[in-house]
């Protein structure tokens, strides 16, 4: 079962990671370098079986990189929560008003004002994919310069695109994570894709991850008019936190099931037009979710 790819990283870092104080203060497992490769050609994607993955959340989060924007107000009006620890980190900080999580949403949700001060992440994913900023004062557009060198010269091997913008990672919220993807296009009209993950959180981010990327092949492969390959996943630092221990020999205790299949239920004139109603995940019926609180 392809999954058994996860549980065996989960189980070697659980075993063999190196233990280290990290960044967030919370401590880490990690291991250096991972690989996974999922084959997608009759739509099954790596929608995790042995814990349930949210994966609309995952789908939403996407579309929202698509859309350009860095600012959480239009996830959290979508009740996408994933993001919102660190604007909140922020605020609390900054103020020192000891403002619960939903308050704070509801905040962002409804005042424009609220949301443009305290809602930014800085030049994040969107940005940089959509409207990376060149020295000449040029806005590049990565996403629709990819598609069109999938329609018109295939055989490329250039087609990418990198959120790691160096001159303005200092004002990001995050630097990025998953940061760059490449394509490939196979002879007989395949869609491959890679995505290089330099820090992976393997209990809560990487499930999210394989969903994001799946979901943006299903996309590029449509608006290319290209069938679908393989998807390839590079992990730099893979960690598990020292407090996702248990929840990770929980998951490790659990059979895989088979994975679900994704696909698009509409034609959308441009990769600008896709919708979280376009998508439909068949034959999903997962373990029980898995608690786990994220290290800001
Ligand atoms: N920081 C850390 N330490 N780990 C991350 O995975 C991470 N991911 C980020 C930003 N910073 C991060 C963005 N993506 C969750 C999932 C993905 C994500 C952020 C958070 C998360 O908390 N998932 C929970 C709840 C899901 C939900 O409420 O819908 C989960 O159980 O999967
Ligand atoms: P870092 O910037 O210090 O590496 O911390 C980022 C943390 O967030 C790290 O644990 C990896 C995790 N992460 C993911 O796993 N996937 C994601 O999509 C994002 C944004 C973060």
């Amino acid at each position: 079962h392809p999954e058994h790819q996860y549980l065996d990283l989960l189980s070697d870092v659980l075993e063999r990671g190196d233990e280290r104080l990290d960044r967030t203060g919370v401590g880490t497992r990690s291991i250096f370098g991972a690989m996974a490769r999922f084959d997608l050609s009759d739509g099954t994607v790596p929608i995790l079986t042995t814990k349930r993955v949210y994966w609309k959340t995952a789908v939403k989060e996407m579309l929202w990189f698509l859309t350009g924007q860095t600012n959480i107000q239009p996830l959290v009006r979508e009740n996408v929560r994933i993001w919102t620890d660190w604007p909140l980190a922020t605020y609390r900080r900054e103020t020192g008003e000891e403002i619960g999580q939903a308050e704070f949403e509801k905040r962002i949700a409804e005042d424009d004002d609220f949301a443009a001060r305290w809602g930014e992440l800085g030049p994040v994913y969107g940005k940089q994919w959509r409207r990376w900023l060149g020295a000449d004062g040029r806005e590049h557009d990565q996403i629709k310069d990819l598609i069109d060198t999938l329609r018109s010269n295939p055989s490329s091997r250039r087609m990418l695109f990198h959120g790691w913008n160096v001159a303005e990672l200092g004002q990001m919220a995050l630097p990025p994570c998953h940061m760059v993807y490449q394509y490939h296009v196979t002879s007989d009209g395949r869609l491959n894709s890679l995505c290089f993950q330099r820090s992976a959180d393997l209990l809560l981010g990487v499930g999210f991850n394989w969903v994001n990327c799946c979901a943006l092949q299903l996309m590029i492969a449509q608006q290319a008019g290209l069938k679908l390959g393989d998807f390839v996943w590079f992990g730099g630092d893979v960690h598990l936190y020292l407090n996702h221990l248990d929840q990770a020999r929980e998951q490790l205790s659990r059979d895989p099931r088979p994975f679900p299949k994704m696909r698009l239920t509409r034609h959308a004139a441009s990769i600008d037009d896709y919708r979280i109603e376009d998508f439909e995940v068949e034959g999903y019926s997962p373990h029980a979710a898995i608690k786990a609180d994220v290290a800001v």
